[in-house]
């Protein structure tokens, strides 16, 4: 019963317009120094902080739920299989698919392509057939569909990109033909912050039958995403660049492609009945969710849902906006700096080189002023070959980061410059 209670109590009220210094009171983690400074976070793109919610949501399973999820008939299994596949309904209706069983559980966008990429890909792509990704793919949507190629004689064809980081849509136009079998492109760039036409992509493939994956590991957390007015095939992002957990992730599915694939593991969970002859499958999602997930981190996605739910993300957008052009407008001013990735449509990743001063040294230096950023290749190698550039140095915003910190950014870089100057 106290679960019950301790969980509604986390029901949160919806925010009427945007404090950004009251949602910050919600991420316990933004409260503390770093070598003496407050800490700045701006290493969303790789993980997003965690609100007390989640984890108080994490913690209330460890409490009082933990137990395994499908099997048991007792208190603690049904409560625990209740609280997961209520997850799973949050995420429905958070995306908008048609039906919660089209939403399989992963560890995170890795997971989710790579399902795909076995449980279509193996079954469904033959020698000579052609796969389309894009020129700013994160290696999760690369790697994958060459083990793909390399395996089966297909072929991966690339989309190529401009000197501000948008894709060339004449020559993904002219890439799909009969030959093309699958296309996997990433919603929004983890390098450049470029955000893809996707809908106007998926349109595309589709006029030749083609099933289109969406990788939107980077616009989940930062976009409202309907996957049935994408009307994409699939869609796969991780939960722990969305406020939740790491291990939790959802790879989406129309239900009728996921009900022709291969399962990706066997095991436990996944299974209508077994013998030495013969394994009949489980329906979806089981069938795709072999063995003992990761319960705890699943929930937390749920609460994670539930409280974005409590914020305006329109509004929370529009502050992102504001500050990756007040950032974009202040690190350009700096002589040295140069921005990676001008796209027109672009969101929350500001990627940046400094002459002469390698990512790392910049990102070392942040690091003693307590701002955190990535430096190096953000896993897409081949966007860093594309601009002719060993790494970047990569600042990535999420709604409870603010324009003091942008300030902050800016006079460290300001001193960074001097330093090696
Ligand atoms: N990008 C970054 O710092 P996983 O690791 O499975 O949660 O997500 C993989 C992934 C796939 N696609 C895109 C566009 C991504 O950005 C990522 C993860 C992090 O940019 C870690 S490399």
């Amino acid at each position: 019963m106290a679960t019950i209670e301790k969980s509604v109590s986390i029901e949160r009220q919806v925010n009427t317009g945007f404090d950004v210094q009251r949602i910050r009171e919600d991420f316990p983690v933004l409260r503390q120094t770093v070598n003496g400074k407050p800490l700045v976070y701006l290493d969303n793109a790789a993980s997003s902080q965690v609100p007390q919610v989640v984890i108080d949501r994490g913690s209330i399973y460890l409490e009082d739920e933990h137990s395994n999820i499908h099997r048991g008939v007792h208190y603690l299994s049904q409560k625990a299989t209740t609280a997961y596949e209520g997850a799973r309904e949050k995420v429905k209706r958070f995306i908008n698919a048609r039906e919660s069983r089209e939403c399989i559980f992963v560890r995170g966008a890795t997971e989710g392509i790579n399902l795909v990429m076995h449980g279509y890909g193996r079954k469904f792509i033959g020698a000579g057939d052609e796969i389309i990704i894009s020129a700013m793919e994160h290696h999760a949507n690369i790697v994958p569909w060459q083990m793909l190629c390399e395996e089966k004689g297909a072929r991966l064809r690339v989309i190529p990109m401009n000197d501000a980081g948008e894709l060339l849509l004449d020559e993904y136009d002219a890439l799909l033909n009969e030959r093309t079998k699958f296309v996997a492109v990433t919603h929004v760039s983890n390098a450049l912050g470029t955000v893809n036409p996707i809908k106007r992509m998926i349109d595309q493939a589709h006029k030749y039958g083609v099933p289109v994956l969406i990788d939107g590991a980077q616009g989940v957390p930062h976009m409202l995403v309907d996957v049935q007015d994408l009307d994409c095939d699939f869609y796969a992002f991780s939960g722990h660049k969305m406020f939740a957990p790491t291990g939790s992730g959802v790879v989406y599915g129309k239900a009728a492609l996921l009900e022709t694939m291969n399962p990706f593991q066997g095991g436990g969970d996944m299974i209508k009945s077994v013998t030495f002859e013969k394994t009949i499958y489980g329906d979806l999602p089981n069938k795709f969710e072999a063995g003992t997930p990761a319960i705890a981190s699943q929930i937390g996605l749920g609460a994670a849902i539930d409280y974005l739910h409590t914020i305006d993300r329109k509004q929370a957008a529009a502050h992102e906006d504001e500050l990756l052009r007040y950032a974009t407008e202040k690190l350009s001013a700096i002589e040295g700096v140069r921005i990676i990735g001008t796209a027109r449509e672009k969101l929350s990743v500001l990627s940046f080189v400094i002459d002469d001063i390698h990512p790392h040294d910049i990102g070392t230096i942040l690091d003693q002023e307590g701002i955190a950023v990535r430096a190096g290749h953000h896993c897409a190698q081949p966007v860093m070959q594309r601009f002719n550039v060993p790494a970047t140095a990569r600042a990535s915003f999420a709604f409870y980061n603010t324009k003091e910190e942008v300030d902050v950014l800016a006079r460290t870089i300001e001193r960074v410059v001097e330093i090696f100057s």
